[in-house]
């Protein structure tokens, strides 16, 4: 391949000319293909390669500032990255998106085409694994040195379709058709070791008999906003060690000179997509400690080859770890400082203090990851042993120091948690030793942090003062409105003097334009263009026609009984029998809008689902409402999708029930845009609020103190079923097989869940909820309020900036100067 014409650290300044002789070289001699005869594809695949080219330029100049400089890197570990597509975001950061637009043009191409053109990897299941992909974006733009740690899963997210309104699951083989993005760097794998025992010999502890499997790195550039820094994004694969094992193999083990094979192709097949109850898979497991000791044996390596002994170790790495899933990495550091580095026990557990952090995403006790102590002993023999021996120094010398004598609490903070039954196992909590092995834990928004203190670990907090803290979450504000907003972004840039996607702060100055009637205009135009270019998606995707003046009414996120879709579905229901009653009522043209996905085996979760099809097809075919109301649900909600809907969404749909929805970030992007959240007190919700006042939010529901009051009175959906007229007859509609007469049962699981138990008071919320749609349909009837209120959202975010939360990591948790 000839070289690039121009030089490389110049990228930003390439004019559009330069920008199409880089393509044409790339199409012609890269791809062998003639201009006039390229697809999208093709120029796709021209335009990644030269972005790849000026990424690893920029790579090793960034490595080679790095070593020279001994910096302290930041290590991100995470089973999850959602990082979406990567083209538009890279040529953005390389300021040179427009250059390439117009380049297009010329060769008779829609850039918009091109674009699309790209698979959207699905290594993550939601706001986990997006926060992560933001978090590295913000990481680069602020010139941290960093690296993030995953897997390179063959097997992304399942591909959502629906059959007859039901969920069903396909393979996402989203990288099969190859993906130029990914540079594989097969000298830097690593060897994994499990199963096996461990023998003491003289005091020492040998883990032998183990079986090994290859970790290949697979990297990622991660390209910042305005900064010549590629940091990477380093995701594991499983393989086979070399050969079989042929020893087994005469011995006539067959399975067991296979068992390498098997093992190893299929730890990196697939992301687990469990929500609501954790499966015990061993392969989950073993996901996660391969993984993690691929990435510790690697910072391990690049640590030593600039630096001499340990002793600037816990200097130079902080490692953050993105909720328990990779919290093995406590044990595993562990065992590498004292069976591989002569550390005795304490020191061993001060470094561990120093380098790990963890971050909590979730107070929901279901999906506080436990995993039985047999299964870990099996797998991990050694790792079993040291978090045994980490729990009998915690118990003994630290809370006994703090609560002498006091047994109790011994059993309520050990890693091992007893089963109440004796006959279940003994699980680990993999909470408390991301705890106890951490330097800080933090939550992800201000009210999470408070009951991460008060209600999950309020002994830690006793014991360890300043040790819990809070970080709000953040959403990158480049991908999130300057990417996938560019008219909004264009409006912006008109408005305000200074870089707002450098400093989201800066919007606020959009504050003074609110009341301006051609602001105003201008404003509401653009959210019309984008809707206009939203339903034709819908179009495409539901075969449903919705009308762009209508009021695009947002529920995007995973499909989970406490984010309460139900009560979404609930009231729908009721809209849609209030116009049967009265077809003249006056309200406004409603569309309400879901994408989540549910977990394959979340049999409530994915009824809900079905529940709101059914409903679509009702509501939507009927011409008695005159298209008053249309519901969809667009299938396989995932980043690129969301890029589409949220510039598009007028009304954002944060319904939670308080105190379950740890932060939330989707809230952040659609207020970002420019809609109106309908929330109730919950994540960070709270913060929005507080940031674009009272005025410019609809706030409903039961507050946090109110659940729990609720709950201590005793809470009986029935009661409230039975008196609430409008209430009732949507779930006796529900529950009356007339949505699906060829299976008169088909919603029993979400009736009975929302009758007998209704753990996430959706009936206790429903009219509070109702009455704040009202006040909704109120502001839509006077534009120029509504106007107000959504430049006043979009004027507010700027708290809302992911590089705001990084710097606050940087200060409170890493200790890093930005
Ligand atoms: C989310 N967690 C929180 N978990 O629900 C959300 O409030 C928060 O804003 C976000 O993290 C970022 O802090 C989340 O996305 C998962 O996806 C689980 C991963 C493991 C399997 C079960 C779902």
């Amino acid at each position: 391949m000839s070289r690039m014409n121009v030089d490389l650290s110049s990228a930003r300044n390439m004019d559009t000319v330069q920008v199409e002789q880089e393509i044409r070289r790339h199409l012609e001699q890269s791809l062998g293909v003639e201009p006039d005869e390229a697809t999208p594809g093709d120029y796709w695949e021209a335009l990644s390669l030269l972005v790849r080219e000026i990424n690893l330029d920029r790579i090793r100049n960034t490595r080679r500032g790095e070593k020279n400089d001994g910096v302290r890197r930041v290590y991100y570990l995470s089973l999850e990255f959602l990082v979406g597509r990567l083209l538009g975001n890279n040529l953005h950061n390389l300021g040179i998106y427009h250059q390439v637009e117009k380049a297009m043009v010329g060769f008779g191409v829609n850039i918009s085409d091109v674009l699309e053109y790209e698979t959207d990897p699905a290594l993550g299941n939601g706001g986990l694994g997006r926060l992560a992909a933001c978090f590295l974006d913000s990481l680069t733009t602020l010139n941290v040195p960093a690296f993030g740690y995953g897997i390179n899963y063959r097997f992304g997210l399942f591909k959502q379709g629906f059959v007859g309104g039901k969920q069903v699951e396909g393979p996402d083989a989203w990288r099969e058709d190859g993906f130029p993005w990914g540079i594989e760097r097969a000298k830097r794998k690593q060897v994994v070791r499990l199963y096996g025992r461990v023998r003491e010999v003289d005091g020492n502890a040998l883990w032998e008999d183990t079986q090994e499997v290859l970790g290949v790195p697979w990297d990622l550039p991660v390209t910042g906003y305005n900064t010549d820094r590629v940091n990477t994004l380093r995701l594991w694969e499983g393989r086979a060690t070399e050969g079989f094992d042929l020893s087994s193999f005469d011995a006539g083990r067959y399975q067991d000179s296979r068992f390498r094979e098997i093992l190893a192709e299929n730890i990196s097949q697939v992301l687990y997509p469990n929500d609501s109850h954790p499966e015990g898979k061993e392969l989950r497991l073993i996901q996660q400690y391969f993984f993690v000791a691929c990435s510790l044996a690697d910072l391990i390596v690049r640590y030593k080859r600039e630096h001499e002994g340990w002793g600037q170790f816990t200097a130079k790495v902080v490692m953050q770890l993105n909720d328990t899933h990779p919290a093995i990495a406590v044990p595993e550091l562990m065992r590498i400082l004292m069976d591989e580095e002569d550390f005795v026990f304490t020191k061993a557990l001060d470094i561990c203090r120093s380098v790990f952090c963890y971050t909590n995403h979730t107070l929901l006790p279901e999906a506080l990851e436990t995993w039985p102590q047999g299964l870990i002993a099996r797998v991990l023999p050694r790792h079993m042993q040291l978090i045994h021996k980490i729990n009998d120094h915690f118990l003994s010398k630290e809370v006994e120091a703090q609560w002498p004598g006091d047994h109790q609490m011994k059993r309520r903070l050990s890693i091992i948690q007893e089963p109440g039954d004796p006959k279940e196992p003994q699980m680990v909590r993999m909470a408390y030793l991301s705890v106890i092995g951490s330097q800080k834990v933090n939550g992800v928004a201000a009210l999470h942090s408070r009951l991460v203190k008060e209600q999950l670990f309020p002994e830690f907090d006793e014991l360890w003062p300043g040790k819990l803290v809070n970080i709000t979450n953040g959403v990158t504000p480049r991908r999130w409105l300057a990417i996938c907003n560019p008219e909004l972004a264009a409006l912006i840039n008109q408005t305000l003097k200074g870089d707002w996607q450098s400093d989201l702060a800066l919007l606020n100055e959009l504050k003074v334009w609110a009341d301006d009637p051609e602001f105003q205009k201008k404003f509401a135009r653009i959210k019309l263009d984008n809707k206009q270019a939203l339903a034709k998606v819908i179009d495409e995707l539901c075969g449903v026609k919705v009308n762009p003046d209508a009021i695009f009414d947002v529920q995007i996120k995973r499909l989970h009984e406490y984010k309460r879709q139900q009560l979404n579905l609930l009231h729908i229901m009721a809209v849609y029998r209030r116009l049967l009653d009265n077809p003249d009522l006056d309200v406004p043209l409603r569309v309400f809008i879901f994408g989540a996905k549910a977990a394959p085996g979340y049999v409530v979760a994915k009824n809900i689902i079905y529940a709101i099809n059914r409903v679509a097809d009702r509501v939507n075919n009927d011409r008695r409402i005159r298209d008053k109301l249309k519901v969809v649900f667009l299938p396989n909600y995932r980043v690129s999708l969301a890029e589409k809907i949220i510039p598009a969404a007028d009304v954002s749909e944060q319904i939670s029930t308080a105190g379950f929805e740890a932060s939330g970030t989707g809230n952040m992007k659609l207020a970002l845009n420019g809609a109106l959240t309908i929330g109730t007190m919950d994540g960070a919700n709270v913060e929005i609020a507080e940031e674009v006042g009272d005025d410019n939010i609809f706030i409903f529901g039961k507050t946090v103190e109110e659940v729990s009051d609720l709950r201590q009175r005793g809470y009986h959906p029935r009661d409230i079923y039975q008196h609430n007229e409008e209430l009732k007859a949507v779930i006796d509609w529900l529950a009356s097989g007339d949505l699906s007469p060829e299976e008169p049962d088909a919603f029993r699981p979400l009736v009975e869940s929302l009758l007998d138990s209704d753990y996430f008071l959706t009936l206790a919320d429903y009219q509070s909820y109702s009455d704040a749609h009202e006040q909704v349909i109120k502001a839509w009837k006077n534009p120029s309020h509504w106007w107000r209120m959504a430049i006043m959202n979009t004027a507010s975010m700027g708290k809302f900036s992911s590089d705001r939360s990084i710097v606050d990591y940087c200060k409170t948790i890493w200790n890093i100067g930005v």
